[in-house]
């Protein structure tokens, strides 16, 4: 008889939340909170593997409905599992298919695929059976021992504006950063102290920032202020497709010595797809072009590539999966392009993810983005990853190599059992700054 790995024995999916800052973006302000959901598969060799996926009711009842295709399977299986998953699944009739080209985040449920979640969970399990890390599952196996990642800045609004919002205040923490995180910062002033906290704390030495919140010439301000005080260092801007092309042209020129990359300048616009507009945006400007909004999947990348619309392509592993992430990383390390991750907000379950995937993928990936350093200190492991010296530490344990620490975990299930609203709003909190505010795609949200 063939002999098989543990059998999956339990699946759980526990929905949490942790808290944020009133971080600006395009689609608003964030909420004093930000969701996700943790999915936890034990095995009859009593391993127990992790795995943590956007939040919202819409990720979490996929999650559930597919308990019945993991529990009872032997993890080595794992393909064959998430393919069934696949097979099982069938596109909502809201879906459009028009992905975030335009940062409609009601539309970001549809790019996240939850079963990531699994393919997650079950990684961790075979490494802890296996005696390896996950990074030597994937892909060509490890590539490093540590992952750099970029320090994610964000303006944030003054959280009094919205007062009947709790959000959260750390005013007397003794952490310099953790007390700055949750005050205002919307000057270029601001946001060079805010990097400079950063680097002391994680010592970041590559910067990213959230733009289309100001007008396009006050975010290019702050950007060479930026520059200016850390001359050494890589700085991008990410407007979230804000911009116009002309505007964008314009914007980015002058920024052709001071900018490393641009993340998705422009969306669509007069009948062109954004994957067209950003290729003439790539004829005019010579600056390397990345993206997590134009090339969500594998028929969007093709366009995109058939197109030469990036250089950058942000392969979030939430929206590719591992597998699909490293083959992303691969394809373009083949091509001379160059791998990274987006992120949304998370907690230290994805931290721990982002390190393997970013220690699997070849060649030389930008440094990775992460939200976490808005949530650090919530963290639902024992043995939380750590950037230090602007690096992303991998554990040196099997699997995942991260310990769950569930009575967090069930703490963060109370909170999120607590909010009225499960998916992301930022509509909500943007209206305390501005009465009646609604989201459009080419206007930064401070703009009005
Ligand atoms: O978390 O507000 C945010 C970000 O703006 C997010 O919505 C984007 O998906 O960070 C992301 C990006 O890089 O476009
Ligand atoms: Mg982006």
């Amino acid at each position: 008889m063939m002999s098989t790995t543990p059998i999956v024995t339990e699946m759980q999916v526990i929905p949490v939340a942790g808290y944020d800052s009133m971080l600006m973006t395009l689609s608003g302000a964030h909420a004093p909170w930000f969701t996700r959901n943790i999915v936890i598969i034990k095995d009859n060799a009593g391993h127990t593997g992790i795995g943590e996926i956007h939040g919202g009711d819409y990720t979490c009842d996929a999650l559930t409905s597919v308990i019945p295709l993991v529990v009872g399977q032997p993890i080595g299986k794992y393909r064959a599992i998430l393919d069934s998953i696949h097979r099982a699944s069938r596109k909502s009739d809201e879906d459009d298919g028009e992905g975030i080209q335009t940062l409609d985040i009601s539309k970001l449920k549809f790019v996240v695929k939850a079963e990531w979640a699994i393919e997650c969970a079950l990684l961790d399990l075979l490494g802890q059976y296996l005696g390896l890390q996950m990074c030597e599952l994937l892909g060509n196996g490890k590539q490093r021992d540590k992952v750099e990642t970029l320090g994610y800045l964000f303006y944030v609004s003054d959280k009094e504006k919205a007062q009947d919002l709790p959000y959260i205040d750390e005013s007397q923490s003794s952490d310099p950063w953790f007390r700055m995180r949750r005050r205002e910062m919307l000057t270029p002033e601001q946001i060079v102290e805010q990097a400079q906290c950063l680097h002391e704390k994680y010592g970041f030495r590559n910067f990213k920032l959230k733009g289309g919140v100001l007008r396009g010439e006050e975010e290019m301000e702050a950007v060479r202020a930026l520059k200016k005080a850390f001359p050494n260092g890589r700085i991008n801007i990410d407007p979230n497709g804000a911009w116009s092309l002309q505007e964008a042209i314009e914007l980015c020129k002058p920024m052709e010595d001071v900018l490393t990359y641009i993340e998705d300048p422009t969306g669509p616009e007069a009948g062109y797809s954004s994957r067209e507009v950003m290729a003439e945006f790539k004829n005019a400007v010579k600056l390397p072009v990345a993206t997590n909004m134009i090339a969500t999947d594998w028929r969007q990348f093709y366009h995109a590539a058939a197109l030469k619309s990036v250089d950058i392509v942000l392969a979030d592993p939430h929206f590719w999966g591992f597998d699909g992430t490293i083959r992303m990383a691969q394809l373009l390390n083949d091509w001379g392009l160059t791998w990274g991750s987006h992120s949304n907000n998370h907690f230290d379950i994805t931290l721990a993810a982002f390190a393997q995937v970013g220690a699997a993928a070849p060649g030389h990936p930008t440094a990775l983005d992460t939200h976490w350093i808005w949530q650090d200190g919530q963290n639902l492991l024992k043995d939380a990853p750590q950037i230090v010296d602007g690096y992303l530490e991998l554990s040196d344990k099997p699997g995942l190599g991260v310990t769950i620490d569930m009575d967090r975990v069930m703490e963060a299930n109370r909170l999120y059992n607590s909010l009225s609203s499960h998916d992301r709003d930022d509509a909500m909190a943007m209206q305390y700054l501005i009465p009646n505010w609604k989201y459009d795609s080419k206007k930064p949200c401070l703009v009005r």
